[in-house]
């Protein structure tokens, strides 16, 4: 069997070395021309579109990620062959903990006593009611999933907002743009952690976030784009939203003149929220392609249709 790896950054040894552990049975190398007409399986993240047109008969395209926005236009990849994504792979754990941390900081006001500590004020803020303090997360797959059950184990009211209705204990389930104004109007704070597709992108922008509470939070740890930055912004400085915590951008690195690198009401981070764990997702990637060797159904097989 043969397996062609290629990442985007430097870490490549990293991947093959792993790759080669987890397979021996297999021929690993890193993308070249020559190697990919005959490679049976393709591991990638952001691959340029050359690679994905010189898959002659590849069994599956395996993105060394969660979201496939990165994946060259999906009507471009070999027909009929699965492009899966990483479904969890130790992502879950490392989502739950920013995104908790994130609430909770928000909840107990860290930030408001941060800023009592500079000047030096010694005031006990009102505990504010546990019961009235919403978080909404947009998206309820294997991340929001998992991030809106950890809520729940925390005593929030949680409610989530897909596009087909949930069941996960304790959580109020939303579904479609129909059911959307419903879930924004009692969310006080958002979690987006949508796919970044053609029915996602631009969707926080002025009229989602003006139908949240006076005084919400925005968390994204999911896509840039899936923001108008510009709306944040306003709605940040006339007072309609708290704050924001931003893990990921239209643009990475996040230009040094962007406005969120100093807004005094942002929180950010280098798209760090959950990252790939080469170890986790070596070993998810070799147990799927044991399985579709053997004929049996995996999980993770992005719907092209949907762009997810
Ligand atoms: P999943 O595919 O498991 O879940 C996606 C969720 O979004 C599903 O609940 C789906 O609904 C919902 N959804 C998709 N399109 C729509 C729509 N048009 N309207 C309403 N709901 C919609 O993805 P994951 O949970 O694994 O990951 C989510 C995203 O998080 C990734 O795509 C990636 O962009 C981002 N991510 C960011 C990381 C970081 O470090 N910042 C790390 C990993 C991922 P339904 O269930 O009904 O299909
Ligand atoms: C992912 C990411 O999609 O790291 O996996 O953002």
């Amino acid at each position: 069997m043969k397996i062609l790896l290629q990442t985007a950054g430097g870490d490549g040894a990293a991947w093959i070395d792993a790759a080669r552990q987890a397979l021996p049975e297999a021929r690993i190398d890193g993308w070249s021309a020559a190697s990919a007409p005959d490679a049976d399986y393709a591991l990638v993240w952001k691959p340029p579109p050359e690679l994905v047109q010189g898959l002659k008969r590849v069994k599956a395209i395996f993105n060394l990620g969660a979201g496939v926005d990165s994946m060259p236009d999906l009507a471009t990849l070999p027909r009929g062959v699965p492009l899966v994504r990483l479904d969890d792979a130790g992502m879950a754990e490392q989502m739950v903990e920013y995104v908790c941390h994130t609430v909770l900081r928000r909840y107990r006001e860290f930030d408001a006593y941060v800023e009592q500590q500079r000047e030096a004020l010694w005031r006990q803020r009102p505990r504010l009611s546990k019961r009235e303090f919403v978080i909404g997360v947009l998206g309820a797959g294997v991340l929001g999933a998992a991030v809106a059950s950890a809520l729940v184990r925390a005593d929030f009211p949680v409610r989530v907002w897909s596009r087909t209705q949930k069941s996960i204990a304790g959580v109020t389930s939303f579904a479609g743009s129909e059911e959307l104004d419903a879930f924004l109007s009692m969310t006080h704070v958002l979690v987006c952690l949508l796919p970044l597709t053609r029915e996602t992108a631009n969707l926080i922008d002025r009229e989602h976030l003006s139908r949240l509470p006076r005084g919400a939070y925005v968390v994204n740890v999911a896509r840039g784009a899936l923001v108008v930055d510009a709306d944040l912004l306003a709605l940040l400085d006339d007072g309609h939203l708290a704050g924001a915590t931003l893990d990921v951008f239209r643009d990475e690195p996040l230009p040094p003149e962007h406005p969120f690198w100093h807004h005094p009401r942002v929180v950010l981070t280098p798209h760090v929220s959950a990252v790939t764990r080469v170890e986790e997702s070596v070993a998810q990637i070799a147990g799927k392609i044991r399985r579709l060797e053997a004929g049996l159904p995996i999980t993770g097989v992005v719907d092209r249709q949907q762009g997810y």
